[in-house]
């Protein structure tokens, strides 16, 4: 995939705390470009699928129970450089230890629920694009 895509995920919390127009305004001001987006729900099978990579972890029931609670929004982002950029946008996992004005750090309600996702390789923003968009490969 071109390196120029990341996917996204507005995460349960921030979606029920009404903030999915403030984090589409900051991910718009940063330059991203939506290819692609949609308002869903996982199921707890879903989310075991997508988050498979950290089965086992003590944390791993909570984020399942997590991000099946309600609606999130996802999408596919563009931008030049958009794996980095976007990571630094949205800042550390623990939001404790996010940067000032990042949208972790402005949104988060606690280290599971962190308020958004961010692809970390161009290999898993296509397999994670590709878990919601069937047309990920044309983009
Ligand atoms: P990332 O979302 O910043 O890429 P990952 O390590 O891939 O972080 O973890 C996926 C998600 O699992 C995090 O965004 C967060 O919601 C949750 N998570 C990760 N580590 C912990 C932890 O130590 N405690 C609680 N939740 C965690
Ligand atoms: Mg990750």
């Amino acid at each position: 995939m071109a390196q120029n895509l990341t996917f996204t995920m507005i995460k349960p919390c921030a979606v029920r705390n009404g903030h999915i127009g403030s984090i589409l305004k900051m991910i718009s001001e940063r330059g991203f470009r939506i290819k692609a987006m949609k308002l869903t729900h996982m199921t707890r099978e879903n989310a075991e699928a997508f988050y498979g990579i950290h089965a086992g972890k003590p944390f791993f029931e909570g984020l399942v129970s997590f991000m099946s609670s309600g609606p999130i929004v996802a999408a596919i982002l563009e931008k030049e450089n958009a794996i980095a950029d976007f990571r630094e946008l949205i800042g550390s996992t623990n939001p404790a230890n996010a940067a000032p004005g990042t949208i972790r750090q402005l949104f988060a309600e606690s280290f599971t629920a962190n308020a958004i996702h961010g692809s970390d390789s161009d290999e898993n923003a296509l397999i994670e694009g590709s878990f919601f968009f069937s047309q990920m490969e044309q983009f």
